[in-house]
């Protein structure tokens, strides 16, 4: 029996891999620990919690003590790292947070594997980062697993540290340690302060569309699905000490994405077409704005096998018609009814 510790199991990515490892792996005992910050909402798991190979531990990383309790009293064989403060906008207003959770967070639970696992032989901590910790690419060239780290937003920075923490652990302390840094995830489940959701919940309820600066940034866009499948993959055949890249060779010009959302969305909901390009608002850039991230995958796709499966028109209208048919998840959202069932 293996147990499996999944941190921020009740966010966006999270849910994804939780949902994936409790059906696909039945004879592994999932423990998904959350702190259940505005992020993270039981109700994107609703569906398999009560799947007997499914525990919740609602507990906060940046409590050192109180991580390693939970590795002493659960024993984990392994850990899939997601929980963190992930919003940008967030840490340019607060960087406090992203600190500690991101980085103080995630020495804590390396501490725990650190003291528990005596014998790390079979064990892995596999940490889930970001290819915001490489900075911002010109009008060429990809993030490559060797690019150096060049941070510039507070959660990009925290995010980098815990990379270093990771990476550090493994080469001091022999912790068996894998990170994978990955592109922009949408799908279901997403939290409506991001790019995507924010913009369909606007979309429908024809609000503005706050497009910062000239609309003109690059990101490359991975369904979240695929990510999963991924995160999967590099925990069970990654090699440990080792760092992956996870993108969606989809880069996508905000402007150009946010008008084909446009374009869908005019479609699905009858109205007339380009109806709600009324709606873009350009508005004052994000400070430190990177111009545009693009991700080198061959590494995982030679090494492991792995591509992205769900293509983007296909994943793209399936994010869609999931916001539209789950209006009650994102009114329950936007009002902050979903903080009320929060144990
Ligand atoms: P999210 O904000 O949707 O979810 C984060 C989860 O972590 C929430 O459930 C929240 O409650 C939990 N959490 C936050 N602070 C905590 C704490 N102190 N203790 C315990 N739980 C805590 O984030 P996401 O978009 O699902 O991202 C998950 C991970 O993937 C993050 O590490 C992020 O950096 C990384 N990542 C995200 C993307 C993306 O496009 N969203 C891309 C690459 C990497
Ligand atoms: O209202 C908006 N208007 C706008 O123009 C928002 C919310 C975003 N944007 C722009 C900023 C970015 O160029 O859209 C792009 C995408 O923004 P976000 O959805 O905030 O994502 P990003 O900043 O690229 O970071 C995301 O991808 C990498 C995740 O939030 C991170 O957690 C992940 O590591």
């Amino acid at each position: 029996m293996k147990k499996i510790l999944i941190t921020g199991g009740a966010g966006f990515i999270g849910s994804h891999v939780i949902r994936l490892f409790v059906n696909k792996y039945p004879h592994y005992e999932i423990y998904n620990l959350d702190k259940l910050t505005y992020a993270g909402n039981l109700e994107n798991l609703q569906d398999i919690e009560n799947k007997p190979n499914y525990h919740f531990i609602k507990a906060d990383i940046v409590e050192g003590e109180k991580m390693l309790a939970l590795f002493k009293e659960h024993q984990f064989d392994g850990v899939i790292h997601l929980a963190a403060e992930s919003h940008v906008d967030r840490s340019i207003e607060n960087p406090m947070e992203f600190i500690y959770t991101n980085v103080v967070g995630t020495v804590n639970l390396l501490n725990a594997a650190r003291a528990i696992w005596k014998e790390p032989d079979g064990k892995r901590f596999y940490h889930i980062s970001t290819d915001e910790v490489y900075g911002s690419l010109g009008e060429t060239g990809a993030f490559q697993e060797t690019t150096p780290y060049d941070p510039h937003s507070p959660y990009s920075a925290a995010k980098a540290s815990s990379d270093h923490f990771v990476r550090a652990y493994h080469d001091t302390f022999k912790i068996p340690t894998i990170i994978s840094n990955c592109s922009n995830n949408y799908g279901p489940n997403q939290f409506p302060e991001k790019l995507i959701p924010l913009f369909i919940h606007n979309i429908k309820n024809k609000i503005a569309l706050p497009v910062y600066g000239q609309g003109v940034n690059v990101r490359d866009w991975l369904y979240v699905e695929d990510h999963a499948a991924a995160i999967d993959l590099i925990f069970h055949q990654g090699k440990t000490g080792e760092t992956y890249n996870i993108g969606g060779n989809n880069e996508w010009k905000n402007i150009d994405l946010i008008k084909k959302l446009i374009e869908i969305m005019d479609n699905k909901l009858g109205r007339a077409a380009g109806e709600s390009l009324e709606l873009i608002t350009y508005v004052t850039d994000r400070a430190g704005h990177d111009l545009r991230y693009a991700i080198d995958a061959t590494k995982l796709k030679t090494e492991l096998g792995w591509e992205p499966k769900i293509k983007f028109t296909e994943g793209f209208d399936k994010t869609v018609d999931w916001y539209l048919a789950n209006e009650l998840w994102l009114q329950r959202i936007v009002s902050g009814e979903y903080r009320k069932t929060i144990c």
